[in-house]
């Protein structure tokens, strides 16, 4: 019920927030458009959304970085965090906030999630020792580590098992967060969205599953100033730096006003966030500490967390440390925006990993975009057709001709009624945090609507015999380009001007087949595209 979902609250949409370690690639870009395409479907379905993406600034990471090339650390952070900002204006991602865990008001939530914690009990300073991994910037727990002998050195190293990075021995003062005591609650959680894909796909879930039963450790949330300067620093304890995990998550309860709102106003804000967008090398860092989190400071959770495998290169996995990135820039610069988002939806990478190749972005363009999209549009709004006339014989009552064969009647009416259920068919995909279902149900329908024009052969038709025809097949383009507008918007956009749609006439409920109303006699023929007005 479209109506009783606008008086709620925004549908809240986040990616995860980016490290300014080093440029966008494709795998950053693909969150992107993932999480812009579920909200651009949900504004289309009438709901009011939020869109928040951004940069993860602090951490040892970023600190190294920045040392190298002899940069001031903030300075490095404006410039590459300028970088994700490029990469998602120039991709039309609608965020409707870029965020930066540098904002001000975002230290200040990160200190009322701290304060808070420390209030219910969850926090207290204890001495760590463990495993720690430099470049994941974590400890790893024994149950998460392998062991490999290196025949060269003749020593034995310690790496992650889930990220391959070396981990080292070391022991330090920090503060804890009391995770082993969120072991049930979260198991609790858990077993209560089941069904409610909490995390999706389940292969991800029950990952997670698998590990909260084996139990958790506290977890250790900051770090010793000496070493680790580029933070925030502990509330009331400038001696630690607050853990980089803890202080990025917190963005995404910034942006919905935590450090300013009082509980009761919070509780009316857009908070909390209807779908996470992550990849699957952070579920650990959203699917359990972030609900452990939200649990111990009693804060409503996130309705979905979305995760998403790997774009690979060659079958490894692109990423700025392997160097075999697909610079975003470049790829939308030879193939154009939507054909990119395009190649990126139209792969499902949530359970496996995909490769991704520029070449076939190339390809998909040619055989999708152009050949079955675009001709079709071209040959409805061709010059030697007139739409108009079309829409006016239409009006008039112009009965389908009787040349044409049954066969062909059952096969238009056939086509009209999946072009008519389709906006019900993508749904149902969405619902399911599917873009590749969905824009597979549209060209479908597209494919339909292609063979119907060879079937027609407008071409050659006696011009008594085109307008029917040329009615319908605009009406196809139309209602195909309405619901494409989440996924392709500028593709979209583009056809609908070219049918003459005007701006009003582009949400959901115009994505049926006009001739199925009802219509005034004396209608009067509106602007082309505007198809015929609905008299009631
Ligand atoms: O992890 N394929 O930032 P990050 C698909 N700052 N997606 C990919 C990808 C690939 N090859 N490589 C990266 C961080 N991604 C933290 C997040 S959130 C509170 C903090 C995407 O710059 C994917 O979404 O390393 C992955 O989770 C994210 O970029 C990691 O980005």
């Amino acid at each position: 019920n479209r109506t009783a979902e606008k008086d709620e609250k925004p549908f809240y949409v986040t990616t995860p927030i980016f490290y300014v370690n080093a440029a966008p690639h494709v795998g950053h870009l693909y969150s992107m458009v993932l999480a812009d395409t579920f909200r651009r479907w949900k504004q289309f379905m009438g709901r009011d959304t939020f869109l928040l993406t951004g940069t993860d600034e602090h951490g040892m990471k970023v600190q190294q970085a920045a040392n190298k090339i002899e940069k001031p650390v903030k300075q490095f952070c404006d410039e590459t965090s300028q970088l994700f900002k490029n990469l998602a204006a120039e991709a039309h991602i609608s965020n409707d906030r870029f965020i930066r865990t540098t904002d001000e008001d975002h230290r200040e939530a990160v200190h009322k999630l701290w304060n808070t914690l420390v209030e219910k009990g969850y926090i207290y300073k204890g001495k760590h020792e463990g495993w720690y991994s430099v470049s994941d910037e974590t400890f790893y727990p024994e149950s998460q580590l392998k062991r490999v002998f290196d025949q060269s050195s003749g020593v034995t190293k310690v790496y992650s098992n889930e990220t391959g990075k070396e981990v080292e021995w070391a022991s330090e003062e920090n503060y804890f967060f009391a995770l082993s005591r969120m072991r049930e609650p979260l198991l609790e959680l858990y077993n209560s969205r089941l069904e409610d894909k909490f995390v999706y796909p389940y292969s991800h879930f029950k990952t997670i599953i698998d590990s909260v039963e084996k139990g958790l450790s506290d977890l250790s949330i900051s770090r010793p100033s000496s070493r680790f300067t580029w933070g925030i620093p502990v509330p009331g304890d400038e001696s630690q730096t607050i853990y980089v995990w803890v202080d990025a998550l917190t963005n995404y309860l910034t942006s919905a006003g935590y450090a300013k709102l009082t509980g009761s106003e919070f509780e009316k804000s857009m908070w909390p966030v209807d779908i996470h967008v992550v990849g699957k090398d952070i579920t650990r860092f959203h699917c359990i500490y972030w609900p452990a989190f939200l649990l111990a400071a009693e804060l409503p959770l996130p309705k979905h967390i979305v995760v998403h495998s790997h774009w690979l290169m060659n079958g490894e996995k692109m990423s700025k440390s392997s160097g075999n990135i697909v610079d975003p820039h470049a790829v939308m610069v030879i193939a154009g925006v939507d054909s990119v988002r395009y190649y990126l939806l139209r792969h499902n990478i949530l359970e496996g990993d995909g490769d991704f190749d520029t070449e076939r972005v190339l390809e998909r363009r040619q055989a999708d975009l152009v050949f079955k999209y675009s001709n079709l549009v071209s040959r409805t709004c061709s010059k030697s057709f007139s739409i108009e006339l079309a829409l006016s014989h239409h009006l008039k009552g112009y009965p389908i001709p009787a040349t044409r064969s049954d066969k062909f009647l059952a096969f238009q009416s056939e086509m009209i009624t999946e072009a008519n259920s389709l906006v019900d068919n993508v749904a149902k995909h969405m619902n399911n945090f599917n873009p590749t279902g969905a824009l597979g149900e549209i060209w479908d329908v597209l494919k339909k609507a292609n063979q119907y024009v060879d079937y027609a052969t407008p071409w050659n038709t006696e011009s008594s015999n085109i307008s029917p025809t040329i009615f319908v097949m605009a009406e196809m383009c139309r209602i195909i380009s309405i619901v494409l507008q989440p996924f392709l918007p500028t593709y979209a956009s583009k056809a609908l001007d070219r049918l003459s749609v005007s701006p009003e006439r582009r949400s959901i409920e115009y994505a049926k087949f006009e001739a199925d109303m009802a219509y005034g006699k004396d209608a009067n023929l509106p602007n082309r595209g505007h198809v015929v007005e609905r008299q009631n």
